[in-house]
């Protein structure tokens, strides 16, 4: 008996519509892709992955603006069983280097400028292919991989996959340490896409304003599987632009972003129920939304912000109903096929209003992180839940409330950055003596990083230098926005630096 494909890919394929010279794809720069372009383009780059004669299984790494291309060259992936991953394109060569040589991709597509030294740390991490993605890398012939794609044939039978194989490959640091690789199988994407097609009621004629970037969650998954596995027509603009938002609005049904996108929308004067008057749905995520933004946005655009609620490891979790009451404040109720979960630290469940550790379970939540198996098994509860690492409490409605984080992470316009990571960095300078880092209240970005240092004795350090330092070596979403230097840091008795004192003094000023 032959099984379905649980390739994600042939469940998009699924969902085409009837018509495939419909639009697929919009671009900024007015391109055009129908879902036969979408099809017999992802065929191509398929045929030309299959002709590198990759292991089953293999990770394709790419780190490239965000284009239909990039979105395709996704889709192909998918389609010919290997498995995506994702890399920011802010990222620095050392956090580079750190994601190919953890995850050992064999193929890497990197933007052409950058072609020099990510094609040098590829091959010593042993991958075997380094492509640019549509121009072909300064002072090479070589060509990209699109323009090598084009001697491929339009036709490829998607391969077979079953509902466990690897689709992707997504870093995040998880509750503590280093980035940690959340391995996502094609039945965790498909389950979840599905869920939220049913829980967001899409339908045919939705246009879906897609302005978040390709290399996370948010806008690869939520964004992306909402308009593939529904038919639905995308307009894909480079990055959020509030004023190229303002442009497209009219045009457009569904629009998600993190909150600092709404708050930069209300910015602009020109924002007005009558730009949102043909949109159906605006959701939020990727960061907790201010009830100021939530409320204000409603009486400026007559729309109520549907809140969700996800993560790396899980895909998306929760979400405020499409239909009944939206509440701000909260990201709503567990989605189909999800267990969510509020748990005391004695391992009991906690009541209505009670706060506790969130833990989830689900066709949804990942299959481990990429070779550590160790610590899987300690992000997992015994009986199979995940734990979060968020901390919330169900109120008297069921409505799921997230009241903060028990990991030291810091969201700033819905990217984490790990407090850790930058301590690491600050503490190897000569100069510094000890440091910690901790997100203080903005305005635009939810949380900024902010760093408090204790220098050396006699040393001397000034921000600028230390900021401009930092900025050689990680990606600059990472850089404190602002930085104290203080005398000793405050700890407590077991020796911990009391992060939620230094907030409390930097806050108020
Ligand atoms: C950019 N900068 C940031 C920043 N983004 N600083 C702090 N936090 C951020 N998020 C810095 C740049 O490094 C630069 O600094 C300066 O701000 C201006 O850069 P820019 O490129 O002009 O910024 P802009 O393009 O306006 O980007 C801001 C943004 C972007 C909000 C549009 O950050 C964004 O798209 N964020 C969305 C992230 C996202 O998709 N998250 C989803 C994760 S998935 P300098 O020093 O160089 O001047 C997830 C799961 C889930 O969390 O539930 O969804
Ligand atoms: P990431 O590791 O990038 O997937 O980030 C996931 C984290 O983002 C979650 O664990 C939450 O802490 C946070 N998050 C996602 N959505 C929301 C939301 N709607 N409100 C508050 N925090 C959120």
């Amino acid at each position: 008996m032959r099984t379905a494909n649980a390739n994600l890919y042939a469940l998009f394929a699924a969902n085409f519509p009837a018509d495939r010279s419909a639009c697929c794809i919009e671009t900024q720069d007015q391109r055009y892709f129908s879902w036969d372009d979408v099809e017999r383009a992802s065929a191509k780059i398929s045929n030309l992955l299959w002709s590198l004669g990759l292991q089953p299984g293999a990770r394709v790494a790419v780190q490239v603006e965000k284009s239909a291309e990039a979105l395709i060259l996704y889709l192909a992936t998918l389609r010919s069983g290997y498995v995506y991953l994702p890399l920011n394109t802010a990222y620095k060569s050392a956090e580079v280097a750190y994601f190919i040589q953890d995850a050992q991709p064999e193929v890497v597509i990197c933007s052409p400028q950058h072609f020099g030294w990510v094609s040098q740390l590829a091959f010593q991490a042993g991958s075997q292919h380094v492509f640019t993605l549509d121009a072909p890398a300064e002072g090479r012939n070589a060509g990209s991989l699109l323009q090598r794609a084009m001697a491929h044939s339009d036709q490829f039978s998607t391969v077979m996959s079953a509902p466990d194989d690897l689709a992707a490959i997504l870093y995040t640091s998880g509750t503590t340490g280093r980035s940690k690789g959340a391995m996502l199988s094609h039945q965790n994407l498909a389950s979840n896409a599905l869920a939220l097609r049913a829980a967001w009621h899409w339908n045919k004629d939705d246009v879906l304003l897609h302005t978040l970037p390709l290399f996370h969650v948010h806008g690869l998954f939520v964004a992306s599987h909402g308009a593939l596995i529904n038919g639905s027509k995308m307009i894909l603009l480079p990055k959020f632009d509030a004023t190229q938002v303002l442009a497209y609005l009219p045009r457009s049904t569904v629009f998600m972003g993190v909150p600092t996108y709404y708050v930069r929308l209300l910015q602009e004067e020109l924002f007005s129920k009558e730009l949102c008057k043909n949109m159906r749905l605006f959701i939020s995520g990727s960061a907790p939304l201010l009830l100021d933004t939530f409320q204000t946005f409603q009486t400026r655009s007559g729309h109520t912000i549907l809140e969700r609620y996800g993560m790396s490891e899980t895909t998306m979790l929760s979400s405020n109903p499409y239909q009944g009451e939206r509440r701000g404040g909260t990201v709503g109720f567990p989605l189909a096929g999800t267990k969510i979960r509020i748990m005391n630290s004695d391992n009991t469940t906690c009541g209505v209003d009670e706060i506790g550790d969130i833990q989830v379970q689900g066709a949804n939540v990942f299959k481990g992180y990429w070779n550590m198996p160790e610590k899987t098994a300690e992000e997992f509860s015994l009986d199979g839940y995940f734990k979060t690492g968020d901390v919330g409490k169900f109120d008297e409605k069921s409505y799921l409330h997230i009241i903060g984080r028990s990991k030291d992470l810091i969201i700033s316009g819905g990217y984490n950055v790990y407090p850790k990571e930058i301590e690491g960095l600050i503490d190897d300078m000569p100069e510094v003596a000890e440091s910690a880092v901790i997100g203080l209240p903005h305005l635009e970005f939810g949380e900024a990083v902010t760093a408090v240092i204790v220098l050396q004795a006699k040393a001397q350090l000034s921000e600028q230098s230390l900021i401009l330092r930092l900025k050689t070596m990680i990606a600059n979403f990472k850089v404190p926005k602002q930085i104290f230097f203080i005398q000793e840091l405050p700890r407590n008795a077991m020796g911990k630096v009391q992060k939620n004192l230094l907030r409390q003094q930097y806050q108020q000023r």
